[in-house]
């Protein structure tokens, strides 16, 4: 299968952006959109148990995730994946974990949505709030001890700059000059609750102030200023200037979550707003306009997207569950005695591939 999502980012000098470049962030928020679509109604068909959508935060996540490089380490949310697609993960390796199967390299044991590669330098998400920022500052010290030359974001939202890891890693990070970004999502809404609710401060960005850093807000929903940001954050992070926080302006379109169901807490005009700011329909009208894609195309590249992602789930889908007698496997480095027992006493009593 040709998979679009997996080929390498085409990268650009910093500042330069290029009609490749353009033509691949468009061709990645394209099979985020459409992986959004399919991933929400295989939940309804209850083929999946969970899905996290990211719609309308394409531009934030595909701005950011391609002007890093491949071994930048990402320490993301849940609501990542369109990071993921830009880091090159195949989009087979996503949906097994999505159905939690027995290529998912999770081995079925953690929520849909909650992705770890580790060949791809893709930390395990962990639902609790915030965990992954001071997370993202080890990594960056680490590495920075380590001589390598590159850099670890730490992805959340903006509920997320309410947890104390958020204070700890910041205060932390500055004070050691940490090469790591921060990469806010401003999407509006940390389920229910508003970002005016969240923060008595005018801008998330303006936090940085308080740690002795840089803190920018872009908007989150213009792909190109996105990628701008990230750019020189890192330059800076690797010249040992240290951390940049970034506050991506956007809005979450979809519900939070499958098990959430946002016209309980918002406006049909707030969404319809939003909409018209459409980060993906920004990006096709400019390439249009520009003459670097005609309408043909553009339907062509979208039918593309379509069929990559079903082509993956048709490929997935059939796999089966992993064995039962898995679940010992990953516990410990090497299994204790008793749980060595345990697994016997399992193994004697289930029939070939089943439950006992
Ligand atoms: C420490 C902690 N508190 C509460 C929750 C429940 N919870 C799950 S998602 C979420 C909202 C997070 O909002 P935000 O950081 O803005 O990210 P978004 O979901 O909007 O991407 C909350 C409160 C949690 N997972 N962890
Ligand atoms: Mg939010």
């Amino acid at each position: 299968m040709s998979s679009q999502a997996a080929r390498p980012a085409e990268r650009a000098g910093p500042g330069e952006i290029t009609d490749t470049l353009r033509r691949r962030m468009l061709e990645i928020m394209l099979v985020a959109r459409a992986l959004d679509e399919r991933g929400l109604n295989l939940q309804r068909q209850g083929r999946i148990g969970f899905y996290v959508p990211m719609e309308g935060q394409e531009g934030a996540q595909v701005g950011c995730g391609l002007a890093l490089d491949p071994k930048d380490w990402l320490c993301p949310g849940y609501r990542e994946t369109a990071v993921a697609l830009c880091r090159g993960i195949p989009l087979p390796m996503i949906l097994a974990q999505l159905f939690g199967n027995k290529e998912d390299v999770c081995r079925g044991r953690q929520m849909p949505n909650h992705f770890g590669f580790r060949e791809y330098r893709y930390v395990g998400t962990s639902s609790p709030i915030g965990t992954q920022i001071p997370h993202a500052v080890g990594l960056a010290l680490a590495a920075r001890w380590k001589g390598e030359k590159v850099v670890s974001v730490a992805f959340f939202g903006d509920g997320g700059t309410s947890s104390n890891d958020f204070h700890s890693g910041l205060n932390f990070a500055g004070v050691y000059r940490a090469p790591v970004i921060f990469f806010c999502q401003n999407n509006q809404w940390a389920i229910s609750l508003p970002r005016s609710k969240q923060t008595r401060s005018e801008s998330l960005a303006q936090k940085a102030e308080a740690y002795g850093f840089p803190g920018v807000q872009v908007d989150g929903n213009d792909v190109e200023a996105v990628y701008q940001a990230v750019r020189e954050a890192r330059g800076r992070a690797l010249a040992g200037e240290g951390p940049t926080l970034i506050e991506a302006v956007t809005y979450r379109m979809g519900p939070h979550s499958t098990s959430d169901d946002p016209r309980r807490y918002r406006t049909a005009e707030e969404l319809a707003l939003w909409k018209s700011r459409d980060p993906l329909e920004r990006l096709k009208e400019q390439l249009v306009r520009s003459g670097t894609l005609g309408p043909r195309e553009l339907d062509e590249l979208t039918e593309n997207a379509r069929a990559e992602v079903a082509a993956a789930i048709q490929q997935v889908e059939p796999i089966g569950p992993p064995e039962p007698s898995t679940l010992f496997d990953d516990v410990y480095a090497r299994r204790t005695p008793r749980l060595e027992e345990e697994r016997q006493q399992f193994l004697s009593q289930a029939p070939p591939g089943g439950s006992p």
